[in-house]
């Protein structure tokens, strides 16, 4: 065991120069020898997957001039022994999908944060090509890969046809991607999709991501903007009917989550009472449009006869309410482990 340790302790220090190294010149700040100075610590720790070495790497740019320390920062990289030994990684993807501005950015920046404060190693992928700018840094991201505005001039396109284009290039890419994603050895990956829902879901490139996705486990959180479900029962049922058409068309199992939570307080009590279909139907038949309200109808019946229709989690990325909720279904779908009490 002691000699297992003493590989490992070197694999995880080589491993984690590698990713300082990596991180280093990507930022363009590579220091030379006599302008830094590190240090790589390893930690065992037993979870359930066995025991997995915890690597911390401390880097320390100088100003030699000044004799002042002008950055430093801290890398943690976690090792399975399983994986080292026999090749095996142990990997659990979360897909977050939703209509445009529904929220995914936000919830896929305070996922990563809740697990980490939970003492999970998660990391994000970007998969969203058109994205300017993100409420996290990705991890690993597409538009390192693939570039819009390139396409635009290269292809002659307008924007449009640029994102398109760039929608179906994802496929292209998975294999660098999913390299990467094992390079940094995560827990598990959190993957923002991108805006247009209509490009990834409905298009072949991103159901052929998701399907390829080397993966222990994938779920889908399907993300209802809160604001649009909440204002109508026809609203809700209509985005229900998005929820369902990503559901078929991804093909793993999935979670749908209402976004917004904070925005739509005035609303609660009504929402969660849209969890009782009769109580829904109810509604729909109070719409003024008589025939809307029954194609409504219809539309919830055939979801839930199909088993297609689930009450959406409520959730604020912003006050992080609905969050335990949240963690805990995924922790049984994904089986993470321990669920957090409130
Ligand atoms: N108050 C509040 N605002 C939110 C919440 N979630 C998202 N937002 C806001 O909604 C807007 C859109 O959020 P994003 O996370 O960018 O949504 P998105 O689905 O990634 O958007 P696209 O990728 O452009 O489709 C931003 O201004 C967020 O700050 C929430 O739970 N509460
Ligand atoms: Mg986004």
């Amino acid at each position: 065991m002691k000699c297992l340790i003493k590989y490992l302790n070197l694999y995880a220090c080589n491993k984690i120069r590698i990713i300082t190294a990596d991180t280093e010149s990507k930022n363009g700040t590579a220091p030379t020898e006599n302008t830094s100075a590190g240090e790589t610590g390893v930690k065992v720790n037993n979870n359930k997957n066995g025991i997995r070495l915890t690597a911390t790497a401390i880097t320390l740019h100088f100003n030699p001039g000044q004799c002042k320390i002008v950055s430093s920062h801290i890398i943690i990289n976690r090792i399975n022994i399983f994986s080292s030994l026999f090749f095996k990684v142990y990997l659990e993807s979360i897909f977050v999908t939703g209509t445009a501005g529904a929220g995914k950015s936000l919830l896929t920046s305070k996922l990563i944060q809740w697990y980490k404060d939970n003492n999970f190693y998660p990391i994000s992928l970007n998969l969203d090509p058109g994205v300017l700018s993100l409420p996290y840094e990705p991890d690993v991201d597409v538009r390192n890969y693939i570039d819009i505005s390139k396409i635009m001039s290269e292809h002659d396109l307008g924007p449009n046809g640029a994102l398109i284009m760039a929608a179906d290039l994802i496929a292209t890419k998975l294999d660098e991607i999913q390299e990467e994603v094992f390079g940094l050895n995560p827990d598990f990956v959190v993957v923002d999709t991108p805006g247009q829902i209509e490009l990834f879901i409905f298009r072949a490139s991103g159901p052929y991501f998701v399907s390829n996705f080397q993966s222990d486990n994938k779920i889908n959180i399907f993300t209802f903007d809160g604001i649009l479900a909440s204002s109508s029962p026809i609203n809700f049922i209509s985005i229900a009917l998005i929820a369902a058409s990503v559901r078929l068309r991804l093909n793993i199992s999935q979670i749908d989550v209402m976004t917004k939570r904070d925005l739509v307080i005035d609303k609660l009590q009504e929402i969660v009472r849209w969890s009782s279909r009769s109580y829904l139907e109810d509604s729909l038949q109070s719409e003024k449009n008589s025939e809307y309200s029954l194609l409504s109808k219809d539309l919830l019946h055939a979801l839930s006869k199909n088993k297609l229709m689930q009450n959406p989690i409520l959730v604020s990325s912003l006050t992080m309410s609905g969050m335990v909720n949240l963690t805990a279904a995924l922790s049984r779908v994904l089986n993470l482990g321990e669920e957090k009490a409130d």
